[in-house]
């Protein structure tokens, strides 16, 4: 019997592979990582920090593609086991909402996930700097790029699955125009996905561990659960050689995910295989999609490793749960509505 539950849909044929005897931690990798590895498609070098849906009996996905030429664009991909990808050699082509084309300069970093009956793609985009793009569509043949909802700088633009108390409710990481050097979580409503406000402070880097120090951004949109919101979310902390990410769990109120109910102050998931530890940019791991089966409470997440590779790793909602609420850490005012 599961003591927690995932609220949402059954998906029997998700990855998964049982965790390995002795192994401790909550989180354990796919025997056959990386998923996708080097040159997976004509003019494509890289592809890593992608989102994966269920989608018509099958998968469908949107990825990070890094050119030959070294920029990042959003190509889709196809998959019937969400293992094996079919990766398309162009590019997504936006419109905007009068039907004008609408390309972003580079375009990183996305989350997929379907709200009622549409599926949003949130990245990262140029708009004067790095900031959050949005885009819909129904059936993953025209795409429609919305107003951009946030002022520059900003990342990691994570929209939950459903409306809460009425209104969309989106996850971001102010930033500056770099690599930047500092971050917290924060959340913003909008009735519309055109005007946003209510802006709350989530919660913030640091604590007692050293993971988080430098910065943490949202990851896979938040899955929900009997014990509230449930996310995965990356944290960063810097070296002599550079910044090293992470990935740690965090569970947010149902009703008012401003408020963190449980965090775990240990990282569930670190670079510590090959593709994780030595690619074009070493000691990343980069969460940013998850599938669910809600009947047997199955989670497979898929990250970036190494800004080179797609790595898919498992956990069941009630052994993540019970870790992040076993190794709960209040960290500075996470606790309180971030008013
Ligand atoms: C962040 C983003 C991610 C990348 C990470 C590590 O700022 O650009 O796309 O995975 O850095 O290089």
């Amino acid at each position: 019997m599961n003591k927690f539950n995932i609220i949402g849909e059954a998906l029997p044929n998700i990855p998964w592979e049982e965790k390995p005897e002795n192994h401790h931690a909550p989180v354990w990798r796919h025997s056959q990582n990386p998923v996708i590895k080097r040159n997976p498609v004509n003019g494509v070098s890289r592809i890593f920090n992608s989102a994966v849906v269920p989608y018509e009996g099958k998968y469908i996905g949107v990825f990070r593609a890094e050119l030959v030429n070294g920029r990042p664009h959003l190509h889709l991909g196809w998959s019937e086991d969400a293992l094996k990808w079919d990766i398309d050699e162009n590019r997504i082509e936006f419109v905007d909402e009068n039907g004008d084309p609408y390309q972003p300069n580079y375009a990183y970093d996305p989350r997929l996930l379907k709200v009622e009956d549409t599926y949003y793609i949130i990245w990262c985009t140029d708009f004067y700097g790095a900031a959050i793009g949005v885009a819909k569509t129904k059936d993953f043949k025209e795409f429609v790029r919305l107003e951009n909802p946030f002022l520059p700088f900003n990342r990691n633009g994570v929209l939950f699955p459903r409306r809460i108390n009425g209104n969309y409710v989106m996850l971001s990481r102010p930033s500056d125009s770099g690599h930047t050097p500092f971050g917290d979580i924060f959340l913003s409503e909008s009735p519309d996905l055109t005007f946003w406000g209510k802006h709350r402070h989530v919660m913030s880097k640091g604590g007692d561990g050293w993971w988080q120090a430098v910065k943490i951004g949202g990851g896979p949109a938040p899955i929900e659960t009997s014990e509230g919101w449930l996310m995965f979310y990356h944290g960063v902390t810097g070296t002599c050689n550079g910044l090293v990410y992470s990935m740690g769990s965090v569970i947010l109120d149902l009703e008012n995910p401003s408020k963190v109910k449980y965090r775990s102050k240990n990282f569930v998931l670190t670079p510590e295989e090959w593709y994780e530890e030595k690619g074009f940019v070493d000691n990343v791991i980069f969460p940013c999609a998850t599938l669910t089966d809600a009947d047997t409470g199955r989670i497979a997440i898929y990250y970036g490793a190494a800004d080179t590779y797609v790595g898919v790793a498992y956990t069941t909602v009630d052994e993540i749960i019970k870790y992040t609420i076993e190794n709960h850490e209040d960290i500075a005012d996470d606790n309180e509505l971030g008013k």
